[in-house]
């Protein structure tokens, strides 16, 4: 009988210890099964590709459309512009790129910079008072965030930054030469009232891009060059190895209608912010 117990104790000693294993190995299993679903998460894709445009989630629900800029060739400049704009040139594009579809917004730069000194309020306005040197700091911070999406940000340059704003038209503006339609596409002098207003409320261009003229300027990547254009190289031209001033482009809520041109050309030092400037990015992939 004393024996019987002996057995008993010891199948039952030896069934615990097979549950603590088995539990154990159950555990580990376990662990291990969530640790690669949240390394498989991270390694997720944030970039939603969409017809001709690209979306980024930024967290916390804030996304950046960059659209499809197609390669291609146009007129630079205009010959009844300002001295700067001529001569009129051919310029060729050879890569395909992306261009935010929006000028960045308040509420994006706050996502990516943490903190915001915007001069107008609003979430969906475009951030203003950046200079050129900030937006360099955003574009770090974005090309940081996705380093492992083959993907590669950058202000654009003012001859891909025209081409875009004209989106294959050739007068003064992205939707042709009358300057009386300007209220349909931007705000300028003659309707903002003195601000910024909300990104995309006003017509996009032919490509599906916002706010090109007006509403903020928007730096360019390149170096200014008073007498650039007599000497740019024909395809992909990125401005004078360097200078003093970097370029804005599209004129602002304060311009006139001739200041918001395709062609018109701002500069200021890099360093240099008041609440006219903002910004869009663009990207190869
Ligand atoms: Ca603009």
């Amino acid at each position: 009988m004393q024996s019987s117990y002996f057995t008993l104790a010891g199948g039952l000693i030896i069934f615990l210890l097979f549950l603590c294993l088995r539990l154990s190995g159950v555990s580990d299993g376990g662990e291990s099964t969530a640790s690669q679903t949240a390394d498989s998460d991270a390694k997720k894709t944030r970039i939603t590709e969409l017809d001709k445009s690209l979306s980024f989630d930024l967290g916390d629900g804030v996304k950046l459309e960059l659209v499809q800029i197609p390669a291609g060739s146009f007129m630079m400049g205009d010959e009844q512009g300002q001295g700067e704009e001529k001569p009129v040139h051919k310029v060729t594009l050879s890569r395909p790129f992306y261009l935010g579809r929006f000028e960045v917004t308040q509420q994006q730069w706050k996502t990516v910079m943490g903190r915001l000194w915007s001069h107008f309020p609003g979430e969906q306005n475009p951030v203003d008072r950046v200079s050129w040197q900030h937006c360099q700091e955003f574009i770090a911070k974005l090309n940081e965030t996705f380093a492992d999406e083959g993907v590669t940000f950058f202000l654009p340059t003012e001859a891909q930054w025209e081409y875009a704003c004209r989106a294959g038209a050739s007068g003064p503006y992205g939707f042709g030469n009358d300057p009386t339609k300007l209220s349909e596409y931007a705000w300028f002098e003659a309707n903002a009232e003195g601000k910024t207003h909300p990104v995309g409320e006003k017509k996009p261009n032919a490509w599906g891009l916002y706010d090109m003229h007006g509403n903020v300027l928007e730096w360019c990547a390149d170096w200014y060059g008073e007498d650039y254009y007599k000497q740019s190289p024909a395809t992909d031209p990125a401005g004078p190895a360097e200078g003093s001033h970097r370029i804005l482009r599209g004129g602002s809520w304060s311009d006139g209608a001739f200041y918001c041109r395709s062609t018109t050309r701002y500069c200021l030092p890099p360093w240099f912010c008041v609440y006219c400037y903002g910004f869009r990015v663009a990207c190869t992939r």
